[in-house]
Protein backbone atom coordinates (compact mmCIF):
# COMPACT_ATOMS: atom_id res chain seq x y z
CA UNK A 1 0.00 0.00 0.00
CA UNK A 2 0.97 3.69 -0.37
CA UNK A 3 2.03 3.88 3.12
CA UNK A 4 3.72 0.90 3.30
CA UNK A 5 5.62 2.61 0.15
CA UNK A 6 5.72 5.88 1.05
CA UNK A 7 6.99 8.60 -2.02
CA UNK A 8 10.67 9.10 -1.97
CA UNK A 9 12.81 10.44 -4.63
CA UNK A 10 16.50 10.64 -4.27
CA UNK A 11 16.57 13.92 -6.26
CA UNK A 12 14.31 15.71 -4.50
CA UNK A 13 15.50 14.86 -0.77
CA UNK A 14 19.14 15.71 -1.72
CA UNK A 15 18.70 18.60 -4.01
CA UNK A 16 15.33 19.98 -4.14
CA UNK A 17 14.93 21.00 -0.41
CA UNK A 18 18.22 23.66 -0.33
CA UNK A 19 18.53 26.70 -0.75
CA UNK A 20 19.40 28.07 -3.63
CA UNK A 21 22.02 30.44 -3.57
CA UNK A 22 24.25 28.56 -1.21
CA UNK A 23 27.24 26.22 -2.32
CA UNK A 24 26.36 23.06 -4.12
CA UNK A 25 29.34 22.32 -6.07
CA UNK A 26 32.44 23.69 -6.57
CA UNK A 27 34.61 22.82 -9.80
CA UNK A 28 37.49 24.42 -11.92
CA UNK A 29 34.51 26.92 -13.73
CA UNK A 30 33.63 28.22 -10.15
CA UNK A 31 31.12 27.72 -7.79
CA UNK A 32 27.50 26.76 -8.56
CA UNK A 33 24.66 27.31 -6.78
CA UNK A 34 22.07 24.78 -5.41
CA UNK A 35 19.56 26.66 -7.79
CA UNK A 36 21.89 26.47 -10.47
CA UNK A 37 22.60 22.84 -10.14
CA UNK A 38 18.85 22.04 -9.16
CA UNK A 39 17.66 23.59 -12.74
CA UNK A 40 20.70 21.87 -14.76
CA UNK A 41 19.41 18.55 -13.51
CA UNK A 42 15.50 19.05 -13.91
CA UNK A 43 16.87 20.05 -17.20
CA UNK A 44 19.28 16.97 -17.80
CA UNK A 45 15.88 14.52 -16.46
CA UNK A 46 13.51 16.40 -18.88
CA UNK A 47 16.27 15.61 -21.91
CA UNK A 48 16.24 11.94 -20.72
CA UNK A 49 13.06 11.82 -20.77
CA UNK A 50 12.90 13.33 -24.35
CA UNK A 51 15.16 10.65 -25.35
CA UNK A 52 13.18 8.38 -24.25
CA UNK A 53 14.49 7.12 -21.09
CA UNK A 54 11.21 6.32 -18.47
CA UNK A 55 11.12 5.21 -14.60
CA UNK A 56 13.16 2.07 -13.95
CA UNK A 57 15.23 2.52 -16.96
CA UNK A 58 19.03 2.35 -16.34
CA UNK A 59 21.33 5.55 -17.61
CA UNK A 60 24.98 4.35 -17.90
CA UNK A 61 27.22 7.77 -17.14
CA UNK A 62 30.94 8.03 -18.24
CA UNK A 63 32.05 10.97 -17.61
CA UNK A 64 34.32 13.26 -16.16
CA UNK A 65 34.12 14.83 -12.10
CA UNK A 66 32.09 18.47 -12.77
CA UNK A 67 28.64 19.98 -12.29
CA UNK A 68 27.07 17.77 -15.61
CA UNK A 69 27.89 14.73 -14.34
CA UNK A 70 26.57 15.51 -10.74
CA UNK A 71 23.80 17.06 -12.61
CA UNK A 72 23.07 13.85 -14.96
CA UNK A 73 22.77 12.16 -11.67
CA UNK A 74 20.36 13.72 -10.42
CA UNK A 75 18.43 14.26 -13.40
CA UNK A 76 18.54 10.55 -13.82
CA UNK A 77 17.13 10.08 -10.49
CA UNK A 78 14.66 12.51 -10.74
CA UNK A 79 13.09 10.44 -13.60
CA UNK A 80 13.50 7.44 -11.04
CA UNK A 81 15.36 5.94 -13.82
CA UNK A 82 18.58 4.07 -12.22
CA UNK A 83 21.97 5.56 -12.02
CA UNK A 84 25.26 3.35 -13.02
CA UNK A 85 28.73 5.45 -13.34
CA UNK A 86 31.45 3.80 -14.99
CA UNK A 87 35.24 4.95 -15.13
CA UNK A 88 36.27 7.23 -17.56
CA UNK A 89 39.27 5.47 -18.50
CA UNK A 90 38.13 2.16 -19.56
CA UNK A 91 39.50 -0.03 -22.70
CA UNK A 92 36.52 -0.51 -25.23
CA UNK A 93 36.22 -3.84 -24.30
CA UNK A 94 35.03 -3.13 -21.09
CA UNK A 95 32.43 -0.41 -21.69
CA UNK A 96 31.22 -2.95 -24.44
CA UNK A 97 31.50 -5.19 -21.40
CA UNK A 98 29.39 -2.72 -19.19
CA UNK A 99 26.62 -2.31 -22.15
CA UNK A 100 26.04 -5.28 -22.96
CA UNK A 101 25.50 -6.01 -18.82
CA UNK A 102 23.18 -3.20 -18.26
CA UNK A 103 21.23 -2.80 -21.63
CA UNK A 104 21.51 0.93 -20.37
CA UNK A 105 18.98 3.25 -22.10
CA UNK A 106 21.28 5.51 -23.01
CA UNK A 107 24.76 5.86 -22.50
CA UNK A 108 26.19 9.50 -21.13
CA UNK A 109 29.79 10.20 -22.29
CA UNK A 110 32.33 12.98 -22.86
CA UNK A 111 35.34 14.13 -24.77
CA UNK A 112 37.38 11.76 -22.62
CA UNK A 113 35.40 8.21 -23.30
CA UNK A 114 33.33 9.25 -26.39
CA UNK A 115 35.53 7.65 -28.92
CA UNK A 116 35.96 4.07 -26.45
CA UNK A 117 32.46 4.02 -26.43
CA UNK A 118 32.43 4.71 -30.63
CA UNK A 119 34.94 1.57 -30.98
CA UNK A 120 32.73 -0.59 -28.44
CA UNK A 121 30.21 -0.35 -30.79
CA UNK A 122 28.04 2.24 -28.55
CA UNK A 123 25.48 4.31 -30.57
CA UNK A 124 22.58 5.97 -28.30
CA UNK A 125 24.57 8.61 -26.52
CA UNK A 126 24.14 12.01 -25.14
CA UNK A 127 27.40 13.43 -25.76
CA UNK A 128 28.92 16.41 -23.22
CA UNK A 129 31.50 18.99 -24.58
CA UNK A 130 31.68 18.07 -28.02
CA UNK A 131 30.93 20.41 -30.76
CA UNK A 132 27.45 19.20 -32.27
CA UNK A 133 29.48 19.15 -36.34
CA UNK A 134 31.44 16.40 -33.84
CA UNK A 135 28.56 13.73 -33.27
CA UNK A 136 27.11 11.39 -35.43
CA UNK A 137 23.85 9.23 -35.94
CA UNK A 138 22.19 8.53 -32.59
CA UNK A 139 24.45 10.67 -30.92
CA UNK A 140 22.60 13.27 -29.01
CA UNK A 141 24.24 16.82 -28.10
CA UNK A 142 24.17 17.69 -24.57
CA UNK A 143 24.48 21.45 -24.07
CA UNK A 144 21.61 21.89 -27.19
CA UNK A 145 19.30 19.61 -25.86
CA UNK A 146 19.25 20.30 -22.39
CA UNK A 147 19.59 24.09 -23.03
CA UNK A 148 16.06 23.58 -24.60
CA UNK A 149 14.18 22.07 -21.79
CA UNK A 150 12.41 23.37 -19.11
CA UNK A 151 13.98 24.05 -15.97
CA UNK A 152 10.83 22.28 -13.54
CA UNK A 153 10.78 18.74 -13.54
CA UNK A 154 8.24 16.97 -10.90
CA UNK A 155 10.21 13.51 -9.24
CA UNK A 156 8.80 10.78 -10.82
CA UNK A 157 6.62 9.04 -7.50
CA UNK A 158 9.17 6.11 -6.51
CA UNK A 159 9.00 4.80 -3.07
CA UNK A 160 11.87 4.27 -0.84
CA UNK A 161 11.71 0.44 -1.95
CA UNK A 162 12.30 1.11 -5.90
CA UNK A 163 16.18 -0.04 -7.34
CA UNK A 164 17.11 3.50 -7.74
CA UNK A 165 21.04 2.73 -7.94
CA UNK A 166 23.46 0.45 -9.43
CA UNK A 167 27.32 -0.10 -7.47
CA UNK A 168 29.43 -2.01 -10.02
CA UNK A 169 31.87 -4.04 -7.60
CA UNK A 170 35.00 -5.82 -9.22
CA UNK A 171 35.32 -9.42 -7.01
CA UNK A 172 38.21 -11.36 -6.60
CA UNK A 173 37.20 -12.97 -9.66
CA UNK A 174 35.31 -12.22 -12.60
CA UNK A 175 33.88 -9.69 -14.27
CA UNK A 176 32.23 -6.73 -12.88
CA UNK A 177 28.93 -7.42 -11.47
CA UNK A 178 26.31 -4.51 -10.02
CA UNK A 179 24.95 -4.24 -6.41
CA UNK A 180 21.54 -3.81 -6.76
CA UNK A 181 20.63 -0.78 -4.86
CA UNK A 182 17.22 0.60 -3.16
CA UNK A 183 16.49 4.00 -2.71
CA UNK A 184 16.28 3.76 0.84
CA UNK A 185 20.24 2.98 0.83
CA UNK A 186 21.57 6.42 1.07
CA UNK A 187 18.88 8.24 3.26
CA UNK A 188 19.97 5.11 5.69
CA UNK A 189 23.76 5.92 5.05
CA UNK A 190 23.51 9.67 5.39
CA UNK A 191 21.68 9.05 8.94
CA UNK A 192 23.97 6.52 10.07
CA UNK A 193 27.40 7.51 8.78
CA UNK A 194 27.34 10.66 7.51
CA UNK A 195 25.32 12.68 10.55
CA UNK A 196 26.08 10.02 12.73
CA UNK A 197 29.94 9.67 12.13
CA UNK A 198 31.27 12.18 10.21
CA UNK A 199 28.51 14.56 11.88
CA UNK A 200 28.07 16.56 8.51
CA UNK A 201 27.56 20.01 8.94
CA UNK A 202 26.17 22.88 6.68
CA UNK A 203 29.28 24.65 6.47
CA UNK A 204 31.50 21.42 5.48
CA UNK A 205 33.30 21.62 1.75
CA UNK A 206 34.46 17.82 0.92
CA UNK A 207 37.11 17.13 -1.54
CA UNK A 208 37.04 13.50 -2.88
CA UNK A 209 40.57 12.10 -3.69
CA UNK A 210 39.12 9.44 -5.46
CA UNK A 211 36.80 10.05 -8.44
CA UNK A 212 32.83 10.45 -8.06
CA UNK A 213 32.22 7.42 -10.04
CA UNK A 214 33.77 5.41 -6.92
CA UNK A 215 30.41 5.16 -4.70
CA UNK A 216 32.33 6.11 -1.42
CA UNK A 217 33.48 9.07 -3.05
CA UNK A 218 30.46 9.82 -5.18
CA UNK A 219 28.16 9.58 -1.71
CA UNK A 220 30.81 11.82 0.67
CA UNK A 221 30.69 14.40 -2.46
CA UNK A 222 27.75 14.62 -3.76
CA UNK A 223 25.07 13.20 -2.04
CA UNK A 224 25.62 13.48 2.10
CA UNK A 225 26.81 16.69 2.11
CA UNK A 226 23.58 17.86 0.24
CA UNK A 227 21.79 16.25 3.09
CA UNK A 228 22.34 19.25 5.48
CA UNK A 229 23.14 22.20 2.56
CA UNK A 230 26.90 21.86 2.55
CA UNK A 231 29.07 21.62 -0.44
CA UNK A 232 31.49 18.92 -2.79
CA UNK A 233 34.51 19.72 -4.77
CA UNK A 234 34.14 18.20 -8.37
CA UNK A 235 37.42 17.98 -10.29
CA UNK A 236 37.57 16.19 -13.92
CA UNK A 237 42.37 15.36 -13.40
CA UNK A 238 43.19 12.41 -12.12
CA UNK A 239 43.83 12.32 -8.53
CA UNK A 240 47.77 13.25 -7.43
CA UNK A 241 49.47 14.13 -4.24
CA UNK A 242 50.45 17.51 -5.88
CA UNK A 243 47.04 17.95 -7.29
CA UNK A 244 45.49 16.88 -3.90
CA UNK A 245 47.64 19.64 -2.24
CA UNK A 246 46.79 22.29 -4.53
CA UNK A 247 43.17 21.85 -4.09
CA UNK A 248 43.24 22.10 -0.48
CA UNK A 249 45.24 24.97 -1.06
CA UNK A 250 42.53 26.80 -3.10
CA UNK A 251 39.16 25.27 -1.91
CA UNK A 252 40.13 24.74 1.77
CA UNK A 253 38.29 21.53 2.09
CA UNK A 254 37.20 20.55 5.97
CA UNK A 255 36.54 17.10 4.75
CA UNK A 256 38.94 14.47 3.05
CA UNK A 257 37.72 11.74 1.55
CA UNK A 258 40.80 9.29 1.62
CA UNK A 259 42.25 6.35 0.09
CA UNK A 260 45.25 4.79 1.93
CA UNK A 261 47.13 4.78 -1.49
CA UNK A 262 46.89 8.93 -1.22
CA UNK A 263 47.63 9.03 1.84
CA UNK A 264 50.74 7.08 1.30
CA UNK A 265 51.77 9.60 -1.29
CA UNK A 266 51.01 12.75 0.37
CA UNK A 267 52.95 11.61 3.10
CA UNK A 268 55.72 10.87 1.00
CA UNK A 269 55.88 13.73 -1.00
CA UNK A 270 59.04 16.06 -0.78
CA UNK A 271 56.56 19.11 0.15
CA UNK A 272 54.43 17.47 2.43
CA UNK A 273 56.06 19.42 5.96
CA UNK A 274 55.08 22.46 3.95
CA UNK A 275 52.06 21.68 3.16
CA UNK A 276 49.04 23.94 5.15
CA UNK A 277 46.39 21.63 6.06
CA UNK A 278 44.58 23.04 8.91
CA UNK A 279 41.10 24.14 6.80
CA UNK A 280 40.75 19.99 7.51
CA UNK A 281 38.28 18.64 10.11
CA UNK A 282 38.49 15.04 9.02
CA UNK A 283 40.31 12.81 6.96
CA UNK A 284 38.34 9.64 6.04
CA UNK A 285 40.12 6.70 4.85
CA UNK A 286 38.11 3.51 3.59
CA UNK A 287 38.82 1.25 0.04
CA UNK A 288 41.03 -0.66 1.65
CA UNK A 289 42.67 -1.42 5.27
CA UNK A 290 44.97 1.45 6.80
CA UNK A 291 48.14 -0.08 8.08
CA UNK A 292 48.37 1.11 11.85
CA UNK A 293 52.28 2.60 10.37
CA UNK A 294 50.82 4.53 8.06
CA UNK A 295 47.70 6.12 9.95
CA UNK A 296 51.20 6.76 12.74
CA UNK A 297 53.22 8.52 10.29
CA UNK A 298 50.06 10.81 8.63
CA UNK A 299 49.33 11.96 12.11
CA UNK A 300 52.85 12.83 12.32
CA UNK A 301 53.38 15.07 8.76
CA UNK A 302 49.78 16.26 9.11
CA UNK A 303 48.26 15.93 12.35
CA UNK A 304 44.37 15.76 10.96
CA UNK A 305 42.28 13.27 12.71
CA UNK A 306 41.44 10.18 10.35
CA UNK A 307 38.26 8.21 10.41
CA UNK A 308 39.41 4.83 9.39
CA UNK A 309 35.91 2.99 8.11
CA UNK A 310 35.39 -0.08 5.99
CA UNK A 311 32.20 -0.23 3.21
CA UNK A 312 31.08 -1.75 0.19
CA UNK A 313 29.31 -1.52 -2.75
CA UNK A 314 27.48 -4.76 -1.52
CA UNK A 315 26.38 -3.01 1.80
CA UNK A 316 25.86 0.44 0.25
CA UNK A 317 28.35 2.33 2.19
CA UNK A 318 30.32 2.43 5.42
CA UNK A 319 29.22 0.26 7.76
CA UNK A 320 32.07 -0.22 10.54
CA UNK A 321 33.88 3.12 11.15
CA UNK A 322 36.02 4.53 13.79
CA UNK A 323 34.32 8.14 15.48
CA UNK A 324 36.15 11.59 15.82
CA UNK A 325 37.86 11.65 18.98
CA UNK A 326 37.92 8.49 19.74
CA UNK A 327 39.63 6.75 16.84
CA UNK A 328 42.08 3.75 17.39
CA UNK A 329 44.92 3.29 15.61
CA UNK A 330 44.32 0.21 13.66
CA UNK A 331 41.09 -0.64 14.32
CA UNK A 332 38.36 -0.23 11.90
CA UNK A 333 36.01 1.45 14.66
CA UNK A 334 32.49 0.17 15.41
CA UNK A 335 29.60 -0.52 13.75
CA UNK A 336 27.43 2.23 12.12
CA UNK A 337 24.14 2.64 13.20
CA UNK A 338 21.48 1.20 10.60
CA UNK A 339 23.22 -2.00 10.06
CA UNK A 340 24.65 -4.29 12.75
CA UNK A 341 27.74 -7.06 12.08
CA UNK A 342 28.64 -10.57 13.17
CA UNK A 343 31.84 -12.26 13.29
CA UNK A 344 31.21 -16.20 11.93
CA UNK A 345 33.21 -19.06 11.53
CA UNK A 346 32.93 -21.43 7.90
CA UNK A 347 29.50 -22.62 9.87
CA UNK A 348 28.33 -19.56 9.94
CA UNK A 349 28.35 -19.54 13.96
CA UNK A 350 29.65 -16.87 15.93
CA UNK A 351 32.72 -16.87 17.44
CA UNK A 352 33.98 -15.44 20.33
CA UNK A 353 35.33 -11.74 20.35
CA UNK A 354 39.48 -12.14 19.91
CA UNK A 355 38.86 -15.01 17.47
CA UNK A 356 39.38 -14.26 13.62
CA UNK A 357 35.82 -15.15 11.18
CA UNK A 358 34.39 -13.78 8.55
CA UNK A 359 32.10 -10.55 8.81
CA UNK A 360 28.50 -10.90 8.15
CA UNK A 361 27.11 -7.35 8.12
CA UNK A 362 22.80 -6.47 8.25
CA UNK A 363 21.33 -3.68 7.53
CA UNK A 364 18.24 -2.45 5.02
CA UNK A 365 20.76 -0.57 2.86
CA UNK A 366 22.51 -3.99 1.80
CA UNK A 367 21.81 -4.34 -1.57
CA UNK A 368 18.89 -6.30 -3.22
CA UNK A 369 21.44 -8.60 -5.26
CA UNK A 370 23.76 -9.01 -8.31
CA UNK A 371 22.27 -8.55 -11.36
CA UNK A 372 21.42 -11.43 -13.32
CA UNK A 373 23.97 -13.70 -11.04
CA UNK A 374 21.72 -15.27 -8.95
CA UNK A 375 24.24 -17.77 -7.81
CA UNK A 376 26.95 -15.31 -6.92
CA UNK A 377 23.60 -13.14 -4.86
CA UNK A 378 22.71 -16.05 -3.24
CA UNK A 379 26.40 -17.07 -1.72
CA UNK A 380 26.67 -13.46 -0.93
CA UNK A 381 23.52 -12.16 -0.01
CA UNK A 382 21.10 -13.76 2.25
CA UNK A 383 17.38 -13.38 3.88
CA UNK A 384 16.82 -10.24 6.18
CA UNK A 385 19.22 -7.69 4.53
CA UNK A 386 22.86 -9.58 5.18
CA UNK A 387 25.68 -9.68 2.82
CA UNK A 388 28.83 -12.03 4.07
CA UNK A 389 31.33 -9.74 3.13
CA UNK A 390 34.37 -12.04 2.81
CA UNK A 391 36.96 -9.76 5.12
CA UNK A 392 38.09 -11.38 7.75
CA UNK A 393 37.97 -9.24 11.21
CA UNK A 394 38.03 -9.77 14.76
CA UNK A 395 36.22 -7.70 16.98
CA UNK A 396 37.26 -6.84 20.93
CA UNK A 397 35.07 -6.67 23.85
CA UNK A 398 34.05 -3.08 23.13
CA UNK A 399 32.91 -3.49 20.19
CA UNK A 400 36.17 -2.54 17.69
CA UNK A 401 37.00 -4.28 14.52
CA UNK A 402 40.16 -5.19 13.16
CA UNK A 403 40.78 -6.07 9.74
CA UNK A 404 42.54 -9.43 9.52
CA UNK A 405 42.57 -9.61 4.95
CA UNK A 406 40.38 -11.34 2.46
CA UNK A 407 38.92 -14.82 3.04
CA UNK A 408 40.43 -15.36 -0.35
CA UNK A 409 43.73 -13.83 0.26
CA UNK A 410 44.39 -16.51 3.04
CA UNK A 411 47.53 -17.94 1.73
CA UNK A 412 49.21 -21.58 3.62
CA UNK A 413 52.28 -21.69 4.33
CA UNK A 414 53.75 -25.05 5.95
CA UNK A 415 50.43 -25.87 7.26
CA UNK A 416 49.30 -22.79 8.85
CA UNK A 417 47.21 -20.56 7.26
CA UNK A 418 48.70 -16.79 6.71
CA UNK A 419 47.24 -13.19 6.80
CA UNK A 420 48.28 -10.77 4.17
CA UNK A 421 47.55 -7.89 5.76
CA UNK A 422 49.63 -9.07 9.17
CA UNK A 423 52.86 -9.22 7.08
CA UNK A 424 51.99 -6.44 5.20
CA UNK A 425 51.34 -4.17 8.49
CA UNK A 426 54.76 -5.86 10.19
CA UNK A 427 56.38 -4.61 7.01
CA UNK A 428 55.14 -1.21 7.17
CA UNK A 429 56.35 -0.53 10.79
CA UNK A 430 59.88 -0.30 8.84
CA UNK A 431 60.98 3.12 8.62
CA UNK A 432 62.18 2.48 5.07
CA UNK A 433 58.93 1.11 3.60
CA UNK A 434 56.70 3.49 2.20
CA UNK A 435 53.96 0.89 0.50
CA UNK A 436 54.17 -2.89 0.52
CA UNK A 437 51.86 -6.15 -0.69
CA UNK A 438 52.25 -9.47 0.10
CA UNK A 439 50.99 -12.61 -2.28
CA UNK A 440 51.77 -16.22 -2.61
CA UNK A 441 54.35 -17.71 -5.21
CA UNK A 442 54.71 -21.48 -5.68
CA UNK A 443 57.82 -23.45 -5.21
CA UNK A 444 57.93 -27.08 -6.48
CA UNK A 445 53.78 -26.96 -6.17
CA UNK A 446 54.33 -25.18 -2.14
CA UNK A 447 53.42 -21.70 -1.24
CA UNK A 448 55.94 -19.17 0.19
CA UNK A 449 54.84 -15.31 0.83
CA UNK A 450 56.43 -12.95 -1.64
CA UNK A 451 56.28 -9.27 -0.58
CA UNK A 452 56.55 -6.64 -3.18
CA UNK A 453 57.86 -3.61 -1.46
CA UNK A 454 58.28 0.35 -2.35
CA UNK A 455 61.32 1.64 -0.32
CA UNK A 456 63.31 5.05 0.21
CA UNK A 457 66.05 2.47 -0.97
CA UNK A 458 67.42 2.31 2.35
CA UNK A 459 66.85 -1.08 3.37
CA UNK A 460 67.97 -4.53 1.91
CA UNK A 461 65.43 -7.57 0.90
CA UNK A 462 67.46 -9.47 4.18
CA UNK A 463 66.60 -6.71 6.49
CA UNK A 464 63.26 -6.62 5.83
CA UNK A 465 62.65 -10.37 5.97
CA UNK A 466 64.73 -10.63 9.43
CA UNK A 467 62.71 -7.12 10.35
CA UNK A 468 59.81 -9.96 10.17
CA UNK A 469 61.21 -12.70 11.51
CA UNK A 470 61.96 -11.14 14.56
CA UNK A 471 57.82 -9.96 14.66
CA UNK A 472 56.29 -12.58 13.36
CA UNK A 473 55.85 -16.63 13.62
CA UNK A 474 58.60 -18.19 11.44
CA UNK A 475 56.51 -19.42 8.75
CA UNK A 476 55.38 -15.37 7.93
CA UNK A 477 58.30 -14.06 7.23
CA UNK A 478 58.25 -13.76 2.82
CA UNK A 479 61.25 -15.61 1.40
CA UNK A 480 61.27 -13.36 -1.16
CA UNK A 481 61.49 -9.58 -1.23
CA UNK A 482 60.66 -8.05 -4.47
CA UNK A 483 61.59 -3.76 -4.75
CA UNK A 484 59.68 -2.44 -7.12
CA UNK A 485 59.19 1.86 -8.30
CA UNK A 486 55.33 1.44 -7.44
CA UNK A 487 52.43 -0.87 -7.04
CA UNK A 488 49.25 -1.57 -9.23
CA UNK A 489 45.84 -0.17 -7.73
CA UNK A 490 42.48 0.07 -9.54
CA UNK A 491 40.57 3.10 -10.67
CA UNK A 492 39.52 2.93 -6.72
CA UNK A 493 42.89 3.62 -5.49
CA UNK A 494 42.53 -0.10 -4.33
CA UNK A 495 45.70 -2.50 -4.81
CA UNK A 496 45.25 -4.33 -7.72
CA UNK A 497 46.40 -7.74 -5.82
CA UNK A 498 45.24 -10.20 -9.12
CA UNK A 499 47.27 -8.22 -10.98
CA UNK A 500 50.03 -8.50 -8.30
CA UNK A 501 49.60 -11.94 -8.22
CA UNK A 502 50.21 -12.32 -12.14
CA UNK A 503 53.01 -10.36 -11.80
CA UNK A 504 53.93 -12.62 -8.85
CA UNK A 505 53.03 -15.94 -11.71
CA UNK A 506 55.77 -14.19 -14.18
O1 LIG B 1 35.43 0.21 -0.24
C1 LIG B 1 34.43 0.15 -0.93
O2 LIG B 1 34.38 -0.69 -1.83
C2 LIG B 1 33.24 1.07 -0.76
C3 LIG B 1 32.24 0.94 -1.68
C4 LIG B 1 31.13 1.76 -1.57
C5 LIG B 1 31.02 2.69 -0.59
C6 LIG B 1 32.02 2.82 0.33
C7 LIG B 1 33.13 2.02 0.25
C8 LIG B 1 34.20 2.23 1.26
Amino acid sequence: SQIDHPEFNIAEYFLDRNIGDRTALITGAGHTTYAELTALANRVGNALHALGVRQGDRVLIALSDGAESVATWYGTQKIGAVTAEVYTYLQPKDYRYYVDYASPAIVVADAVTLDRLREAGVRKLLVVGVPPHDLRDGEHHFETLVAAQPPELDPAPTTRDDVAIWKFTTGSTGAPKACVLPARSPLLSFEGYARGVLDIRPDDIVLPVPKLFFGYSRDLTALFPFGVGAAGIAFPERSTADKIFELIAKHRPTILVNVPTMMSAMVAHPEAADQDLSSLRLCTSAGEALPAELHRKWMDTFGVEVIDGIGSSEAYHIYLSNRPGRSRTGSLGQVVAGYSARVVDRDGAAVPDGEVGVLEVTGEAVALEYWQEPEKSAETFTAEHTVRSGDLVTRDAEGFFYYRGRADDLLKVGGIWVAPAEIENCLMAHPSVVECALVGYQVAGLTRPRAYVVSDGEVTAAELQSFVRSRLAPQKYPRDVQFVDRLPHTASGKLDRRALEEMSRG
